[in-house]
């Protein structure tokens, strides 16, 4: 069933989703200080504000910013505004920051990103890190959600396989803001059916979703043990934890969080996924969804965004 879907609910759909991931970012971030511990957060002490957001942040604040100002990713703009508001002490990986300077540079971005890794091109979660809001945005369209997402990822992401991580987190936060709008909870199992049918099936990432998918209803460690926790930074080694997360607790964004702390790993990035597809579904400030106390907490998203 087609329906209309206004520019304003768009974006409300697009903001929570950038409330999730940067929730989820900055206080995923917080476990890579010593002497914190995953118990802390299940016993409900949190850490003392402001927690600072990472690149998986930034890079989404400028998707955000380039859906709000053009209803769409154009890959030239994005790739110059991802270079521009590049802060390197944000914790950017490795390739994405040489990448990122030989665009800000001048070098056009499709050779930019092509000479990453010995010419590879980057598999790194970066792009998917950074795209729910994009998916939520395009809550009446998954066809539409994975091509934008596409757009989105090449800019930086030339290897398939941190373009098809992109694909998948975009379909999952455009199938959990229809189903906000549907008042109607996907089955997990469902969920993931439909995200692994966006991608390719000879891929890596496609593999992961459909192994998340069998095990469905199995302890989150248990998950984590077999599909990776990101602690290889890369897509293969992420997405498929975080859709798994994500679908099983799409209805509880504290709980999904919970479990990206307690998997360990890239947390700043697992949470943000997480943390950008469950809000898509949830909102913020209700129950279940983005507590209001964790969004104080949050250091406040760049100024360029808010006026914007
Ligand atoms: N940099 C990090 N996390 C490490 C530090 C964690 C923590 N703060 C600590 O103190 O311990 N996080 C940020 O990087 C990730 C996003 O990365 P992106 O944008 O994809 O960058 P990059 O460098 O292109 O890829 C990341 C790593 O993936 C591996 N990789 C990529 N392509 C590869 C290829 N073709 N072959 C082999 N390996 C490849 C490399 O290890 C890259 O370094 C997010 O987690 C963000 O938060
Ligand atoms: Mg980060």
């Amino acid at each position: 069933m087609t329906f209309t879907l206004f520019p304003d609910t768009r974006l409300t759909l697009a903001r929570d989703a950038l409330a999730g991931l940067s929730v989820g970012d900055a206080l995923g971030s917080q476990f890579f200080v010593p002497g914190r511990h995953p118990d802390d957060l299940a016993a409900g002490r949190l850490p003392a504000p402001p927690w600072e957001w990472t690149d998986d942040t930034e890079m989404a604040c400028s998707v955000v910013a380039e859906l709000a100002a053009a209803g769409r990713i154009d890959s030239d703009r994005l790739a110059l505004a991802f270079a521009q508001r590049c802060e390197p002490y944000r914790g950017y990986g490795p390739g994405a920051v040489t990448v990122l300077r030989l665009i800000r540079t001048g070098t056009p971005w499709p050779v930019a990103a092509a000479s990453a890794f010995d010419g590879q091109g980057s598999c790194g979660n970066g792009a998917a890190m950074r795209v729910a809001p994009l998916g939520a945005w395009h809550a009446d369209s998954t066809r539409r959600a994975a091509e934008q997402a596409r757009d989105s990822a090449e800019v930086t992401h030339a290897h398939p396989e941190g373009v098809a991580g992109a694909v998948a987190v975009a379909v999952a936060a455009s199938l959990a803001a229809r189903a906000r709008l549907d008042g109607d909870r996907p089955d997990p199992a469902r969920l993931l059916a439909a995200v692994a049918a966006a991608l390719d099936p000879a891929g890596e990432v496609h593999r992961g979703v459909r192994r998340a998918a069998a095990l469905l209803g199995h302890p989150a460690a248990a998950a984590a043990d077999a599909l990776g926790n990101g602690s290889r930074v890369t897509a293969q080694d992420t997405v498929p934890f975080t859709l798994w997360v994500a679908a099983t607790l799409l209805h509880d964004y504290p709980a999904a969080i919970r479990a990206c702390v307690e998997a360990g790993g890239d947390v700043d990035t697992t949470a943000a996924i997480v943390g950008g597809i469950v809000a898509a579904y949830t909102g913020v400030g209700v129950p279940g969804g983005v507590p209001e106390g964790w969004l104080t907490a949050r250091e406040p998203l760049p100024g360029w965004l808010t006026a914007a």
